[in-house]
């Protein structure tokens, strides 16, 4: 008894990891919240957005939510609610990205990191209502029931009318992207192409990661500027995000977005915050250097597909001084942007929920096309019973096909088959399942969209790899990780 109880108390002390420990450096976070001197708090709401059951498409719509005045924006806190102003859980709805577009240039961006921009007194970003805005957004619905939401903004505004505006400097952005110029800009994170202790770092440890083309992730100052702020934007399993500056041949590390993870399993889901920078932290930039954004993944538990990094700059070209980072080291440590939200509370990884396919008797032999149908895997599901249930078998150098019926305009669902570790029957969350079977395997998201602008693959087959070790192969879908199912290879 005694022991059992020692054993348990052993077992939670070695589960409890350093990441859901206190902030390490013991700050607040940065964004304390205080309205600037003279500014006014607005918040706004775009909406309602219907979702659609297993919605992940991509969407642009004019926004006409904004100040009548012109004048300058200092701090902007974005958020997803539903109608009564609660917000989903993330493991039902998922804010993939809103970017604000002004005249045609991100702006503003939020993912569900939801980090708060909050610049240095006496900058913002210039406003007038003679601008274009612009609402990109992508919001995930992991279930199949529909749902209302809306994307909110909330922000902290001096009117250009107002006294403290006489002594603002305005900023704009550049945007710093790992795949800078396309409009569905990811990159898949794989096991195999980590580097040291686990980690890949994008695109530094991806041979040829930009074929023949530009290096995505970099920019050419075109103007002296100083730059005030930056926050990274990752995806699950991201660790940080780097800036760099080359001159003449030297390269310099200007500022690390860190992602902190409250998440108990560690850097794999959305439970985090990043880091930005302290408010005096400026650096000045010449014309002509070279600007690159890197990104940080762990890769030592899972692959990550469809990943990102990217890190906004809130930059100035009028004169607001700021340390040479030739000169003088510039990578100083940040500061969270908030804490914890509750939104991500269901980390998923509990007791199986259903069956272990590596005991379950074989299925059909010898049909191995697998249709998927209103969110369900046709043979082989965890979710059915009976032969349905039970895994398709294909021969060593066969492969299962699976088609995607759910891809039609109609219902317009991606499904994925994507490797996970058996028994993979755990219960649903943030954090599980993961991309970690013994073999990496991904199909894409199947379905059908505008090429280049949306996650589809723009093919409603797939099939398995057919050099496969004979085994029994537990899989999900990304888009919807309650879908399970396995197939077995026989020797
Ligand atoms: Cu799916």
């Amino acid at each position: 008894m005694l022991r059992a109880a020692l054993l348990a108390v052993l077992a939670c002390a070695l589960l409890l990891p350093t990441s859901a420990q206190a902030w390490p450096n013991k700050q607040p976070p940065i964004d304390s919240g205080k309205l600037a001197p003279g500014a006014k708090r607005i918040t706004y709401r775009f909406g309602p957005i219907h979702i659609t059951p297993g919605q992940n498409t991509i969407e642009i719509k004019p926004l006409t939510q904004r100040p009548k005045v012109p004048g300058y924006i200092t701090r902007f806190k974005p958020d997803l609610v539903r109608a009564d102003g609660t917000t989903p859980r993330v493991d039902v709805l998922h804010l993939h990205h809103g970017v604000w577009l002004v005249d045609s240039q991100p702006t503003f961006a939020a993912g569900e990191e939801k980090s708060i921009v909050s610049l240095p007194r006496g900058f913002g970003f210039k406003y007038t209502p003679k601008q274009t805005w612009l609402m990109n957004y992508m919001v995930h619905n992991l279930i199949t029931a529909p749902d209302t939401v809306y994307l909110t903004w909330e922000i902290d505004f001096i009117p250009a009318a107002s006294p403290a505006a006489k002594r603002m400097t305005s900023v704009s952005t550049q945007w710093m992207d790992a795949e800078g110029g396309k409009a569905y800009p990811v990159f898949d994170a794989l096991r195999k192409d980590a580097g040291a202790k686990g980690k890949m770092t994008y695109p530094d440890d991806v041979p040829n990661a930009y074929g023949r083309g530009p290096k995505r992730n970099e920019w050419v100052a075109d103007r002296d500027l100083t730059i005030v702020q930056t926050i990274g934007h990752l995806h699950p399993g991201g660790l940080e995000t780097y800036l760099t500056a080359r001159r003449n041949g030297r390269t310099v590390r200007l500022f690390t977005s860190k992602a902190h993870y409250w998440e108990p399993a560690g850097a794999v889901s959305w439970d985090a915050a990043m880091t930005a920078p302290p408010k005096s932290w400026k650096v000045r930039i010449k014309k002509g250097d070279v600007l690159a954004v890197h990104g940080v993944y762990d890769v030592s538990k899972a692959s990550w597909y469809e990943s990102m990094a990217i890190m906004p700059l809130a930059v100035t070209a009028k004169p607001a001084g700021g340390t040479d980072p030739f000169a003088r080291k510039v990578d100083r440590k940040g500061f969270i942007t908030h804490g914890h939200l509750p939104e991500n509370n269901n980390h998923g990884g509990g007791p199986p929920t259903l069956p272990d396919m590596t005991k379950v008797l074989d299925g059909p032999v010898a049909d191995t096309r697998v249709t998927i149908e209103s969110y369900v895997y046709g043979q082989g599901s965890m979710s059915l019973s009976g032969m349905p249930g039970r895994p398709p078998v294909v021969k060593r150098g066969q492969a299962v096909t699976f088609v995607n019926k759910d891809a039609k305009p109609s219902k317009n669902a991606f499904h994925t088959i994507t490797a996970c570790k058996a028994p993979c029957n755990k219960s649903t969350g943030i954090a599980y399942p993961l991309a970690d079977g013994p073999v990496d395997f991904d199909s894409g998201e199947l379905g059908f969209g505008p090429r280049g602008f949306t996650a589809a693959a723009n093919v409603d087959t797939w099939s398995t790899p057919k050099n496969l070790p004979p085994g029994t192969y537990t899989y999900f879908c990304r888009v919807h990780p309650f879908m399970r199912g396995a197939f077995r290879v026989s020797s």
